[in-house]
């Protein structure tokens, strides 16, 4: 029999790669998004809107009631839950929204699984942000995170989101539940949301080769250019998900390519693969600066690519371009 899975965030970037996942592998796929004023399925592929497999569901994560009633409904053999307010900077305008969606949320979907369906298998989207200004380093791999590495949060997104892995492990242990938390580094691709800065880029740059703007004039205002980060393709990482609950027992992964980039390295290669020099477009504006930064991520994915199978196939190089040729095109 085909495998029941309900995905929260399905309207999102890494949301719609999984249901394009599992859908090729046969599942039923309940996709839960929630109400908007307008169509919010720009990311989802026409022919998987009408794939007789995809149920969509309105649905709100913070709403108990409809956790309950959703998981008792359709009794999921696996639950993704990729919903969030996922943008660190407005987690610091909307602190208390976060940690609504971000934690209640987990918290309302764990209980449902708990009192109404304890077979479900839930993974749950942690983030490498949980690790925030804390690093460790060896003579061999230099400086990196990984499954051991002690949580220091920055931002009232990681302090929700790290609530959630803890409720997680703590639901695992407590409950006997098939739960595990994917560490996942900074994943893109030309579905990424506009406001991250690897797609904010790439749009401008689509908007400048297409004449759409005056690039003398309307300039690419960005924060903090030192950031680094670990940057990996969004569908290599939504397989990672899946693998996670398809284990004989559950447990806690980190996701990275092991391979990190200054924001000032990505604005490089975007630019000069359209034979630009980003200097002469880009300013920086300290409204993009945030009040507490995480200045160095960068993921070692060891145990996952060991014990998982797991591994990054489109490298840093491939990544952006395919966003650059995405947006001019
Ligand atoms: P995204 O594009 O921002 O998608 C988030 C999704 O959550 C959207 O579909 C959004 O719906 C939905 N959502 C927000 N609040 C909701 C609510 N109250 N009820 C139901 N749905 C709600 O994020 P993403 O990049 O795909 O990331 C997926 C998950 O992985 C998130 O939890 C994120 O925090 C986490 N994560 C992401 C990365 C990364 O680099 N991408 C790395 C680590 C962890 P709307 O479309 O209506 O806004
Ligand atoms: O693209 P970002 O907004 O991603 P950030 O903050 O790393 O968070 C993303 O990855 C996390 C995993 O590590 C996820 F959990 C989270 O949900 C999200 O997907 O910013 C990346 C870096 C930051 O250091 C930021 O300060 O870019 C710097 N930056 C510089 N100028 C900017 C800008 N970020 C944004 N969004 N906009 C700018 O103008």
């Amino acid at each position: 029999m085909n495998k029941t899975a309900l995905i929260t965030g399905i309207t999102g970037q890494d949301g719609s790669y999984l249901a394009e996942l599992l859908l090729s592998k046969n599942y039923k796929v309940v996709g839960l998004y929630r109400r908007s004023s307008i169509n919010s399925f720009s990311r989802i592929d026409n022919t998987i809107l009408s794939n007789s497999n995809l149920i969509m569901e309105e649905f709100d994560l913070t709403d108990p009631s409809d956790c309950s009633s959703i998981v008792e409904r359709y009794q999921p053999d696996e639950v993704y839950n990729l919903a969030a307010q996922s943008h660190v900077a407005t987690s610091f305008k909307q602190p208390t929204t976060t940690v609504e969606i971000d934690t209640i949320g987990v918290l309302n979907l764990l209980e449902a699984i708990r009192a109404r369906c304890t077979k479900a298998r839930f993974y749950q989207a942690s983030t490498s942000e949980m690790f925030g200004s804390n690093y460790v380093e060896s003579t061999d791999l230099g400086k990196y995170q990984n499954e051991e590495t002690p949580f220091v949060p920055q931002s009232p997104y990681a302090i929700s989101k790290l609530a959630s892995h803890h409720m997680v492990r703590v639901y695992r242990d407590a409950y006997s539940l098939y739960a595990c938390a994917g560490i996942l580094f900074n994943h893109e691709s030309p579905r990424r949301g506009e406001n991250f800065v690897t797609r904010k880029i790439t749009k401008y740059i689509g908007s400048l080769v297409n004449k759409r703007i005056d690039g003398s004039v309307v300039k690419l205002k960005l924060g903090n250019l030192d950031a680094t980060r670990d940057w990996g393709h969004a569908k290599d990482y939504v397989y990672g998900m899946y693998l996670m609950l398809q284990q004989d027992k559950p447990k806690d992964y980190v996701l990275a390519t092991g391979e990190s980039h200054t924001v000032k390295e990505f604005l490089e290669l975007a630019f000069n693969s359209v034979d630009l020099d980003y200097r002469d477009y880009v300013v920086v504006d300290p409204e993009f600066y945030r009040p507490c930064e995480v200045p160095f991520l960068r993921g070692d994915s060891t145990l996952a690519r060991k014990e998982l199978g797991w591994e990054n196939k489109v490298s840093f190089q491939q990544l952006v371009s395919e966003m650059v040729q995405n947006d001019v095109a």
